[in-house]
C-alpha cells in the first residue's frame, strides 16, 4: 500500500458518501445496492481509490453515534473491496476506521487529520496503511467561527506540520502521510482562494496533497446568478474539474471528485498537453527567482514521485501507466 503515496500522479479519489445528509449527495447511495453501483461506476470513470463516507461533515451537521457511521459504510466496503475496488474510509474515529481496514478498505482519510480520535494513530501504525492528513479545527456545528487566521496559508501549513509531526511520533512511517488543506472545513470562500493560488507553500511540506474542492459552496458563489443566488451543486462540476486541474499542475498529489469523468478528462487535456505546471506566488501571479525556487523544488518533489511511479491498491493502475 506504500505504493499508493508515491503512485503516478495525479490519483483521483471519487467520493461515495453513505449518508442522508451530505450537501451534494446525501441520501443518494442510502441503499447497498446503489451504493455499491455508484462505487464501481466511479472506477469504471478512471477513479484509482473510492472514498467511503458514513457521516456528514458539511458545516452545521449533526454528529451520528459511531454504530450507525460503521452500519452505513461496512456493508459497501465489503463489497466493493471484494470487487477489487480500492476503498478509502472517510472517517475520523479509530474504531470506524479499524472496523473499514478489517471490511477491505485500504487507505484511512481523516478530515481531522488525527485530532478528533487520539487512537486513530495506533490504528493507522498498526495497519500500516496510508492516512491522509487533512487540515481540520473542529466539528461542523462549530466549524464556522473557528475560520480565523492571521494568513490562512501559512496557519495552515504550520497547523498541518504539526499533525504530521504527531503522526510520525506515534510511529506512522512517513512514506504513509498524505496531507490536505481542508477546503470548506473552518475556511471563507476567500480562504479556499488563497490556499489554491499559494499550494506550493504547502507542497513545501513535502508530503503528497490532496485537494478536494469539488462542488464545495465557494464555487458556487463563484458562479452566483445575477441576483446574487449561489449555482446550486448540481452545476458545479466544470469549476471543480478546472480547480481541480489547477491543484495537479500546481503540483497536487490527488483530488477527490464527485464527477470523476469531468476530472479525468481534464486531466488528459492537461497530460496531452505536456503536463505544464503552474508556480505561482502569493497573489496568485508569476514568482520572483527565489520564490521560483522552493515552488520548484515541491514541483519537482512531485516529478521525483511520477517517476517512481508504481501501482495502486489492488492492482489498479494509476492513469499514466495507461
Ligand atoms: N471534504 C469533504 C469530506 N471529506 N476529505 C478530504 N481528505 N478532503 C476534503 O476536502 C473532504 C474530505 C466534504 O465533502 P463531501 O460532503 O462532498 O464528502
Amino acid at each position: 500500500m506504500t505504493d499508493l503515496v508515491r503512485a503516478q500522479a495525479p490519483v483521483v479519489m471519487g467520493v461515495l458518501n453513505v449518508t442522508p445528509d451530505s450537501f451534494s449527495d446525501g441520501g443518494r447511495y442510502a441503499d447497498l445496492t446503489a451504493a455499491v453501483a455508484h462505487g464501481v461506476r466511479l472506477v469504471a470513470d478512471g477513479a484509482h481509490l473510492v472514498d467511503i463516507g458514513g457521516e456528514s461533515t458539511r458545516p452545521g451537521a449533526d454528529r451520528v453515534n459511531a454504530e450507525t457511521e460503521a452500519a452505513r459504510v461496512l456493508p459497501v466496503i465489503r463489497e466493493l473491496a471484494a470487487a477489487g475496488v480500492a476503498v478509502s474510509i472517510d472517517t475520523s474515529r479509530a474504531r470506524v476506521a479499524e472496523a473499514a481496514l478489517t471490511a477491505g478498505a485500504a487507505v484511512v482519510n481523516d478530515v481531522s487529520g488525527g485530532l478528533a480520535d487520539p487512537d486513530m494513530a495506533r490504528v493507522v501504525r498498526d495497519a500500516g496503511c496510508p492516512w491522509v492528513l487533512m487540515h481540520w479545527r473542529g466539528h461542523s456545528r462549530g466549524m464556522r467561527e473557528l475560520a480565523r487566521y492571521t494568513d490562512v496559508v501559512t496557519d495552515v501549513r504550520a497547523e498541518l506540520a504539526q499533525r504530521v509531526d504527531a503522526a510520525l511520533t506515534a510511529g506512522v512511517p512517513a512514506d504513509r502521510i498524505v496531507v490536505d488543506p481542508g477546503l470548506g472545513f473552518a475556511k471563507t470562500a476567500e480562504h479556499n482562494w488563497q490556499l489554491t493560488a499559494r499550494l506550493p507553500e504547502l507542497l513545501a511540506l513535502g508530503f503528497p496533497l490532496l485537494f478536494g474542492a469539488s462542488r464545495k459552496s465557494y464555487l458556487g458563489r463563484l458562479l452566483a446568478d445575477a441576483d446574487g443566488v449561489p449555482r446550486p451543486t448540481a452545476g458545479r462540476e466544470a469549476a471543480t474539474a478546472a480547480t481541480s486541474l489547477l491543484a495537479v499542475a500546481a503540483g497536487a498529489w490527488g483530488v477527490r471528485v464527485h464527477d470523476v469523468l469531468g476530472t479525468v478528462d481534464a486531466l488528459a487535456v492537461w497530460r496531452a498537453g505536456g503536463r505544464p505546471r503552474l508556480v505561482t506566488d502569493r497573489a496568485g501571479g508569476e514568482l520572483a527567482a527565489g520564490e521560483r525556487a522552493a515552488g520548484e523544488r515541491a514541483a519537482g518533489k512531485q516529478a521525483d514521485r511520477e517517476r517512481a511511479g508504481g501501482k495502486l491498491a489492488g492492482g489498479i493502475q494509476t492513469e499514466g501507466d495507461r
